[in-house]
This record gives structure tokens, sequence and C-alpha cells, in this order.
């Protein structure tokens, strides 16, 4: 169960953040209007939020997701593989410092993005993409081993589709993962139930389960319809998505 969620509030130089997409500019108070609904939504799923303010000079740093992996056995700080996201870190510790008393912090030269780490109960899947590179990847893995979890590594470089191993993968409770069709294949993945998304869905695959309920980005039926019996909650993404943003980024759940 998850009791509390860190958010911090999209900054006015939002629109100039980084994006790989051709999606158009977000408008900024439509922006404002989705992580308000978003913020309700995790407090809907019983979370306590810590709101930490906007940053006009880290116009990323709404997605606080890609600065921390926390566990319920310790903390790790990450290394952002974006130049211009590194610095978002130093605003997450202090906050961190509060709940966890086990922090690690992830070293040059590895880089890491906490949106290519995906908890899957007692495993961890590790994403070695464009942003978090094998040193940042590997030594994640060690940390989170010494916690007593298992770990494997994914290489996502060849997919140019996707950001983050979690923009084409989410892990459900009764070991269910939603997945793209160019990961599921593989053999990581061999023994979990497998719920696959084709190209017209991929954005959707970032979803998020908290305390029973799911998240799921509006706009896309198949999934909806996959997920039939779950409470879902569904929240207009469409300018987290221009910047390369999903569900999962725009929040630290522990
Ligand atoms: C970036 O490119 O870093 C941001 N515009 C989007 C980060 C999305 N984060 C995530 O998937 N965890």
């Amino acid at each position: 169960m998850f009791s509390k969620a860190i958010v911090k509030q999209p900054c006015a130089t939002f629109a100039s953040g980084e994006t790989s997409v051709d999606l158009g500019k977000p408008d900024f108070d439509e922006t404002l209007k989705q992580h308000k609904a978003y913020c309700e939504a995790l407090e809907a799923c019983g979370l306590e939020l810590i709101r930490l303010p906007p940053d006009d000079k880290h116009p990323d740093s709404t997605f606080v997701e890609d600065t921390a992996v926390l566990t319920a056995r310790g903390a790790v700080l990450t290394r952002p593989g974006a130049t211009s996201r590194l610095a978002e870190v130093e605003s997450i510790a202090p906050v961190l410092r509060d709940y966890f008393d086990n922090i690690y912090s992830i070293e040059e030269p590895g880089t890491l993005d906490a949106g290519d780490v995906c908890e899957a109960g007692d495993h961890f899947f590790i994403g070695i993409s464009r942003r978090t590179n094998e040193h940042g990847a590997k030594q994640l893995a060690h940390l989170l081993q010494s916690f007593g979890y298992t770990t494997s590594l994914i290489d996502i470089r060849g997919l140019s589709n996707i950001l983050h191993l979690k923009s084409g993968l989410a892990y459900l409770p009764g070991k269910r993962l939603v997945i793209i069709d160019a990961l599921s294949n593989q053999k990581e993945f061999s023994g979990y139930d497998l719920i696959r998304l084709s190209s017209t869905e991929e954005y959707a695959a970032n979803c998020l389960s908290l305390n029973g309920k799911t998240l799921i980005a509006s706009g896309f039926p198949i999934l909806k319809r996959e997920l039939a019996g779950h409470s879902i909650i569904s929240l207009n993404m469409s300018e987290f998505q221009k910047m390369d943003g999903g569900l999962s980024c725009l929040s630290l759940r522990f």
C-alpha cells in the first residue's frame, strides 16, 4: 500500500522542457488543470500529497518521478541523463530525508532516470535507454540487490518510440504487465500475464496501479476494455504527452 506521493506543480517554463515528440506546444492553463486532476486522483487513491512549488529554472521538474527510486527498504537519488535535468535532484533530496533513513545515490559516470525503473513486487526491471546508461543501471541493480530485491536489465536503446522503459511497461498486481508489442517478446517478461498494446495504444502503457485503483490515460479504449473489472480513473494527459511525460512521471509514490 502507498500512503504518500510527492508532486511538483508545473512551472511557467514547462513548454521549454525536453521532448522528442512532435505534438505541438502544451497550453499552460490546460497543463495546470490536468495536473490538478492528477493530484485529485492520487488523493482518491488514499495518498497524502507532499506538494512542492514550481521551479521555473527546470522546465521538466514536474516530472518528479525521474529523480528518485523509492522502495520500502530504501531510496536512491538518481542522476538524470539529460543535462538540463541533473539539478532537479537537489530539491528532492531534502524532502526524502524527512521520510527515508537509507538514502543512496547514483554516482558519475552513471546516469539514471527513474522512468526507466519498473517495480514488479520484489523484482525491478531497469531499462538502459537514451537517458539511463549501463553504469547507472548496474549501480542501481547493485543497490536494489543489497536491499534484497532481484533485478533485470532491459536494453531499450533500439526502440526509438519510447523514452523510458516505463513509457512502454507497467506492473499491475497479480504478476500482470501492461506492455507495448515491441517489448513483449523479451525473455525477462515470460512468466507474467501480459496485456499487450499495439502501436495505436502505446502511450497508454504508462498506467499506474495504486491501492486497488488503476490510473490510465483517457482515450485508449483497448486498454480500458482489458481492465474491465478494475476500479479505473481515466485522466486527460494530452499536455504532458506533448512533453514526453506519462502518468507515472508526475509523482513519487511511497
Ligand atoms: C524529459 O524528456 O525528460 C521530460 N520532458 C519527460 C520525462 C518523462 N518522465 C518519465 O517518463 N518518467
